[in-house]
C-alpha cells in the first residue's frame, strides 16, 4: 500500500504527536509519520519521535529574522523529507501563507475547542469563564486565516461542574487523541490517491 508521507509540527509535550505515531504503526493505516519538527529544542515530544526511529529536527523561530523567513525554513525541510500532509500538534506559531501554498489542502490543526467558538489561545480558560455547558475539540484545515479553515472532525464533551480548566483539558485531550488519527487518515486517503 502506498501511504502518505506526514510531517508533524510540534511546540511542547506532543501528546497528539504520539497518537499520531501510534495510530501509524497499524499496517492499514494509510498515513506515515515521517519527521517531527519543533520550534522549540527543548519539546518532550523530541524524544518520543527519536526512540520511534523518526527523522527529527528543530527549526528555531528565534533564529530567523521573521515569520516568513521561518516558515521558508520549515517548507523546504519538510519538502527535503517528501511530506505530503503536515499535521500540527500543539505547534504554536501562526503560519504564515508562504508555508501554507506550498502545501494546499494538506495542512492540518488540532484545536482544543468546537470551532467556530474560542479561535486563539487560552480556550479553557474562555469556556468556563463564559459557563459553556459543552466544550471539545476540533480537527481543520490550516488556511491563511487562524483555526478557520475547513472543519474535518469534531468531539465534545461536557463541562462539569467544580471544572478547573486542567480538568477540563484533560478531558478534551483524550478526545484529541482519538480524533486526531481518525481526521488524519481521512485526509491521507485523499491525499494517496
Ligand atoms: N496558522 C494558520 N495560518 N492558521 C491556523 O489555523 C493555525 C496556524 C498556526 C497555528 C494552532 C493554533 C490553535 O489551534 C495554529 C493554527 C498559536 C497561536 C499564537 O497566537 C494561535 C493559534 C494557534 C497556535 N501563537 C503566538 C504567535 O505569535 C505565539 C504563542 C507562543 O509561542 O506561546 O505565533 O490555537
Ligand atoms: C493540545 O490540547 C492542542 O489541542 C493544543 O495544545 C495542546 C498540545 O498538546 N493546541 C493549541 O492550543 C494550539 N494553539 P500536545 O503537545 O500534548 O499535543
Amino acid at each position: 500500500m502506498k501511504k502518505a508521507r506526514v510531517g508533524v509540527l510540534i511546540s511542547g509535550r506532543g501528546s497528539n504527536m504520539m497518537a499520531l505515531v501510534e495510530a501509524a504503526k497499524a499496517a492499514d493505516c494509510p498515513a506515515d509519520i515521517v519527521c517531527v519538527v519543533s520550534n522549540r529544542a527543548d519539546a518532550a515530544g523530541l524524544a518520543f519521535a527519536e526512540a520511534n526511529g523518526i527523522a527529527t529536527q528543530v527549526i528555531d523561530h528565534k533564529a530567523y529574522a521573521s515569520r516568513e523567513a521561518f516558515d521558508r525554513a520549515l517548507g523546504d525541510y519538510l519538502q527535503s523529507q517528501q511530506v505530503d500532509i503536515v499535521a500540527c500538534a500543539g505547534f504554536m506559531r501562526i503560519i504564515t501563507p508562504a508555508l501554507i501554498r506550498r502545501f494546499p489542502g494538506r495542512m492540518l490543526n488540532i484545536h482544543p475547542s468546537l470551532l467556530p467558538a474560542y479561535k486563539g489561545l487560552h480556550t479553557h480558560e474562555r469556556a468556563l469563564a463564559d459557563g459553556a455547558t459543552e466544550h471539545g475539540c476540533t480537527v481543520h484545515l490550516v488556511t491563511d486565516e487562524l483555526d478557520d479553515g475547513p472543519i474535518v472532525l469534531q468531539a465534545r464533551v461536557p463541562v462539569l461542574p467544580g471544572d478547573t480548566a486542567d480538568k477540563l483539558a484533560a478531558r478534551v485531550l483524550v478526545e484529541e487523541h482519538r480524533i486526531y488519527p481518525q481526521a488524519l487518515a481521512l485526509v491521507a486517503e485523499r491525499v494517496k490517491n
